[in-house]
């Protein structure tokens, strides 16, 4: 049986997927279960507020939302849930991203939406972002995360010695 997923993860298209997916690697590697969604704030309002408000009942701890264009997907989630929504800006459309960062970063006090960066490395930080508050409450995932930092240091050690090699 799969385990009961932590993170929800919902796009507002299916042609979000591929930036996504970023979010959804980074979970895997921490071995964190989640469930990802395709439901649109414009063109599936009720059922993307019936999975925003069912969320931390079925046991999920954080949302990871992302749409692009004028994107309301994370702003619309947060307004139905307690639980920490992340959003990622999609780029592509006439403005490459930069309508669905204004969109999705520009909410009104009361209803906080923790925005990363526009398309794939925005994406990959939502994983990390969600696996770093889930560490608050893991020692495991914190001793993970630690060393996931360390390899990243240890790596580009590596490519500096590389270069200095060739240079
Ligand atoms: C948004 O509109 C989606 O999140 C997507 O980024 C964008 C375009 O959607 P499609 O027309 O590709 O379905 O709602």
């Amino acid at each position: 049986m799969k385990d009961a997923p932590l993170v929800l993860l919902i796009m507002g298209s299916d042609s979000d997927l591929s930036v996504m997916q970023e979010a959804a690697d980074i979970l895997q590697k921490f071995a964190v279960p989640y469930e990802m969604r395709i439901s649109s704030a414009h063109r599936s309002p009720v059922r993307t507020m019936t999975l925003a408000s069912e969320a931390a009942g079925r046991g999920i701890k954080i949302i990871i939302a992302g749409a692009g264009m004028a994107a309301h997907l994370a702003g619309v989630v947060a307004s139905k849930t307690t639980l920490p929504v992340i959003g990622v800006p999609m780029p592509g459309g006439a403005l490459n991203g930069v309508d669905a960062l204004y969109s999705t970063v520009q909410m009104p006090g009361g209803i906080p939406v923790a925005t990363m960066a526009i398309g794939k490395a925005g994406a990959k930080n939502a994983g990390l972002f969600a696996i770093q508050i889930l560490a608050l409450s893991d020692l495991n995932l914190a001793e993970a995360f630690i060393n996931f930092r360390s390899e990243m240091d240890k790596e580009l050690e590596r490519k500096d010695a590389e270069l200095q090699a060739r240079c």
